[in-house]
C-alpha cells in the first residue's frame, strides 16, 4: 500500500472522526463535489492530517508526482496607484509620488530586452494604476514586446487595470478585451481577485472593480477562448464564509467557462501597509487553506505556491497539500532584489534550486509553458553542481 493510500485509510478507519466528516471524505473519495456547507465545515473543523491526506489524494490522482513550474519574470510599470487598498504597500505613494517609479514604454522595453537570449517564457505585468497607463500605453507596449520577441507569453494585468482604463477610454469590456487580445495579450495573471464578498472588499480595496466586474472581465476573456489565473487574498479580516463565497463564486465561473487554468492563494503579509496591525495567518492554517482550496475548487487543474510570499519552506510542504505547481522568480542571471513585506527578501531561485526544492520532497520538477505544454521534465536530470552531493540526498533517512 502507498503512503497516500495509507493515509487515506487512516481516516476512513477513524472512529473519532465526527460523521460529517467523514461523509465528506467519502465525497472527496469518489470524486463528488462538496457544498458550500461541507467547504465551511473543512474550514471550521477539518484538521491538518485528514485535510492534507485529502487533498494530497485529489493532487496526486490528477498529477501524480509531477510539479510545474515556468520561467518568467516580472515587468511592474509603476509601484505608485490611486487606489488605496489597505492591504497594499503601494497605495501609499500617492501621496509621496516622487518616491517611486514610473516607466515609459521604452524603460519597460528595454527591461523586456535585458532577458534577450535568456530562457524565460513569459513576462508577467502588473502594477499600480495611473492615468496615463490607459489603452493606448498598453495597446502599443504589448505590441513593440511581441514585435520584439514574438515567442515570449504576455501575462499582463488584471480586472482592476481593465476596469478603470476601459472606464476612461470609453469601451465596453467586451471591445477593450478584444483590443487587447489583438494587441498580443495572451493571458491574464489571476491579481486583483482579493476576497470577492462586498463586506470585506469595500474595507480593503474600496473603489476598484467589484467582486462580480472581476469575474464579468474574466469570463469575457474567457469567451474569447483564452486562459487566466485565479487568486484569494486570506488572512485578514475575512471570515471563513467569506472565503467560501469567493471560492464558490469561482467555481461557478470555472463550470461555465473552463478557462481558468491555476488558483493561487495569496497570504496576507503585514508589513508597510495600513494593516500591519493585523496579525498574520499561522502556516497551520495556511496549509489548511492551501488544501480546502484544492478540494473545493474541483474544477480547477493546478494550485499553485507562490514561493516568495510564502517562503521556500512552505511552498515545499504545501506540494503534499494540494499544490502542484510553484511560482516565482528564476533568475539564472543572478539578479537579487528585495519586496517589502514578503517571506523571502532575495526572491530569486535558479533553476537548480527549485528544481532541487522540489526532487527533495519526493516529486517530478516539470518546466512547463504558461499553458502547461510541457519544456522540460527534470526529474533525474544532473546539474553538474550537484555531483558531488548525489550521495548526500541518496539517504534513504531523506527520501522516505
Ligand atoms: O492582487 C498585494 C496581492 C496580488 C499583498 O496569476 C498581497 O500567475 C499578500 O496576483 N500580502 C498580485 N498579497 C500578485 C498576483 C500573482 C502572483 C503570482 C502569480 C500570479 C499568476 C498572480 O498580490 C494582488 C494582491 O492580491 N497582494 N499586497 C500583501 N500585503
Ligand atoms: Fe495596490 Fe493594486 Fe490596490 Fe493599487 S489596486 S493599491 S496596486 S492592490
Amino acid at each position: 500500500m502507498t503512503l497516500t493510500a495509507r493515509r487515506i485509510d487512516h481516516i476512513l478507519q477513524d472512529k473519532t472522526l465526527s460523521a460529517p466528516l467523514q461523509a465528506i471524505a467519502e465525497k472527496i473519495l469518489n470524486d463528488e463535489r462538496i457544498t458550500p456547507e461541507e467547504g465551511q465545515l473543512l474550514f471550521e473543523k477539518g484538521e491538518l492530517g485528514y485535510l492534507g491526506a485529502l487533498a494530497n489524494y485529489q493532487r496526486e490522482k490528477r498529477h501524480g508526482n509531477r510539479t510545474y513550474f515556468n520561467r518568467n519574470f516580472h515587468v511592474e510599470p509603476t509601484n505608485v496607484c490611486l487606489y488605496t487598498c489597505t492591504f497594499c504597500s503601494y497605495s501609499r505613494l500617492i501621496k509621496k509620488r516622487e518616491e517611486g517609479w514610473e516607466y515609459s514604454l521604452e524603460d519597460i522595453l528595454d527591461i523586456v530586452k535585458k532577458y534577450d537570449g535568456e530562457p524565460v517564457t513569459e513576462v508577467h505585468i502588473v502594477g499600480g494604476v495611473l492615468p496615463q497607463y490607459d489603452v493606448k500605453f498598453y495597446t502599443e507596449l504589448f505590441k513593440a514586446i511581441k514585435k520584439h520577441r514574438p515567442d515570449l507569453h504576455v501575462k499582463a494585468l488584471t480586472p482592476v487595470e481593465y476596469h478603470y482604463i476601459f472606464k476612461k477610454d470609453k469601451v465596453t469590456y467586451e471591445e477593450g478585451m478584444r483590443i487587447m487580445k489583438e494587441a498580443g495579450l495572451d493571458s491574464m495573471p489571476g491579481g486583483g481577485a482579493e476576497i470577492f464578498h462586498p463586506e470585506i472588499r469595500d474595507q480593503i480595496a474600496g473603489g476598484k472593480c467589484s467582486g462580480e466586474q472581476w469575474l464579468r472581465i474574466h469570463e469575457i476573456w474567457h469567451e474569447l477562448g483564452m486562459r487566466s489565473n485565479a487568486t484569494m487574498l486570506y488572512g485578514h479580516i475575512e471570515r471563513f464564509e467569506h472565503r467560501i463565497d469567493h471560492l464558490e463564486k469561482l467555481r461557478q465561473l470555472q463550470d461555465k467557462t473552463g478557462g481558468f487554468q491555476t488558483f493561487i492563494p495569496l497570504k496576507f503579509r503585514n508589513q508597510d501597509n495600513q494593516m500591519s496591525h493585523v496579525p498574520e495567518s499561522t502556516v497551520v492554517e495556511d496549509m489548511r487553506n492551501y488544501a480546502i482550496s484544492r478540494l473545493y475548487l474541483d474544477n480547477f487543474d493546478h494550485i499553485k505556491a507562490y514561493w516568495p510570499m510564502i517562503g521556500r519552506n512552505v511552498a515545499q510542504m504545501l506540494l503534499s497539500f494540494g499544490v502542484d505547481d510553484i511560482d516565482g522568480t528564476i533568475d539564472d542571471t543572478t539578479k537579487i532584489y528585495s519586496m517589502a513585506g514578503s517571506e523571502e527578501q532575495t526572491p530569486a531561485m535558479s533553476t537548480r534550486d527549485l528544481v532541487n526544492l522540489i526532487r527533495r520532497v519526493g516529486r517530478e520538477p516539470i518546466e512547463r509553458d504558461t499553458l502547461y505544454n510541457v519544456i522540460q521534465d527534470y526529474t533525474d536530470h544532473v546539474f553538474e553542481e550537484d555531483e558531488q552531493f548525489k550521495g548526500y540526498t541518496a539517504l534513504p533517512v531523506v527520501n522516505r
